[in-house]
């Protein structure tokens, strides 16, 4: 028998220091320990020992040289975590704060994601305490090319395929695409997110902001309620957010917050306009991360130095970075009277307020649910490319949609208590790991 006690003390005692990591595996062995406990086979293969240690982490230097002519040098990383379900896959982070226990984190939880989506990928994470924010266009280049120069040494169509994250996006999967191709002589789908013209598919760029918003819509109406006309908060501004806030227009929704790391915009009459969003655009390409000249323009509140969560709404939809969204936040959402909480953002919430949100029956999509649209479409970018076609946008948001409800069907089915309500981070987290842990026994050890 599996105790959680006792496995999570062994499981800190060998990750000291990755509190982020600790923190995502307790949150999935909580879900799943008794359906671990009821297949003697879980036990006997040693799934939960085995799925909570990546297969291997690859650690190396990456050395560039800036505009001054100085040379810099960063730290990347691979972590491949598990690829029992297909080829390892998942985004690469530029983030002056990462750390290796931050992509373990994410490692774990995109395994248990990449197996909602029912598309054949394992689960990876990779990056680098580079910092993209001030850098020049040459500085990214020299970045991205040294960088792939070592990565590209572990990867490949069929054993790990990279993406962006938050400091990567079409530029940066360009720029390290372009150093794949010219080492290796190969045009292959060894990375997702790509520009359309050589391989990239439609729909990317805003799938994890439009499949979070099929994941709520459906919420709503497993739970007798409707989208169209509800208030939303939502932090970030970039692709992730720029998608959600799109997508939530489009359903009849008003989304009425955006966020950067210099505070966020209130605006009463809706973020979610072509010119507004050009605007942001706009300020995000000129690399100074800030939102407030947003106020300015558009006549919207800006407030320094704080983050959405304080302003009433009916669902708000973390966008930006792990927990985003405290204890503090979630009492004050409830307060003001949120129905749903979802996770768009890798565990936007921390522990304590996904367990207050949960506690007090609010509808909570955790991320692995939720934001599982960007890897879905990767998948499909992927299927694409091994066929050598690419789809139209409306097949490709058509099969994103029909993901996301699968998904969603999936955590009804597994998450759903006595009571009728519906626990969807558990309905996740026993879903995602059941596949993967029942591919790991038909293999052996
Ligand atoms: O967190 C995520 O799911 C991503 N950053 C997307 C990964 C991918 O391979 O598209």
């Amino acid at each position: 028998m599996y105790k959680l006690d006792s496995f999570m003390a062994e499981l800190e005692k060998r990750n000291p220091a990755q509190p982020e990591f600790l923190q995502a595996a307790r949150e999935i062995l909580e879900s799943i320990i008794d359906v671990a406990n009821d297949n003697p086979m879980y036990e006997k293969f040693k799934i939960l020992e085995r799925i909570t240690e990546p297969d291997r982490i690859y650690s190396f230097r990456v050395e560039w040289e800036d505009d001054q002519g100085n040379i810099q040098v960063n730290r990347g990383h691979r972590v491949q975590f598990n690829n029992a379900l297909g080829p390892y896959k998942g985004g690469l982070r530029f983030h002056p704060s990462l750390s290796l226990g931050t992509l373990k984190f994410l490692g774990l939880e995109q395994t248990l994601k990449n197996s909602l989506t029912t598309l054949p990928m394992g689960g990876a994470k990779g990056g680098s305490d580079f910092n993209p924010r001030g850098k020049s266009d040459g500085e990214i280049l020299r970045f991205c090319r040294s960088f792939m120069t070592e990565l590209e040494k572990y990867i490949g169509p069929n054993t790990d395929v990279p993406a962006g994250d938050m400091g990567v996006g079409m530029r940066e999967i360009g720029y390290m695409y372009g150093q794949f191709k010219r080492i290796r002589n190969e045009h292959t789908g060894v990375l997702t997110g790509k520009n359309l013209n050589f391989g990239g598919s439609l729909i990317r760029p805003e799938a994890t902001g439009f499949g979070s918003m099929y994941f709520a819509n459906q919420m709503l109406m497993a739970n007798n309620d409707i989208f169209a006309g509800k208030r939303i908060s939502v932090s970030g501004f970039g692709n992730v957010a720029w998608g959600a806030v799109m997508k939530a227009t489009e359903l009849g929704a008003k989304a009425v917050t955006i966020s950067g790391p210099d505070g966020y915009i209130y605006d009463e009459e809706g973020v979610g306009t072509p010119e507004k969003w050009a605007f942001m655009s706009y300020l995000r390409a000129s690399n100074n991360d800030v939102v407030e000249p947003y106020a300015k323009k558009f006549g919207a509140k800006f407030v320094p130095n704080k983050k959405p969560w304080e302003v009433p709404v009916d669902m708000a939809f973390p966008c930006a970075i792990q927990n985003e969204l405290t204890l503090e936040d979630a009492k004050t959402l409830v307060a003001n009277g949120v129905k749903c909480v979802v996770e768009t953002s890798n565990m936007g919430c921390t522990a304590d307020a996904t367990i207050y949100l949960i506690d007090n029956k609010i509808l909570f999509g955790p991320g692995k649910a939720a934001n599982a649209g960007g890897v879905a479409v990767s998948g499909l970018e992927m299927s694409q490319n091994a066929m050598h076609i690419s789809w139209s946008a409306e097949e490709v948001d058509a099969k994103l949609h029909d993901i996301m409800v699968n998904i969603h069907a999936s955590c009804v089915r597994e998450g759903t208590q006595a009571d009728g309500y519906i626990n969807y981070l558990k309905g996740a987290n026993i879903a995602g790991f059941k596949k993967v842990a029942d591919a790991m026994v038909l293999m052996g050890y």
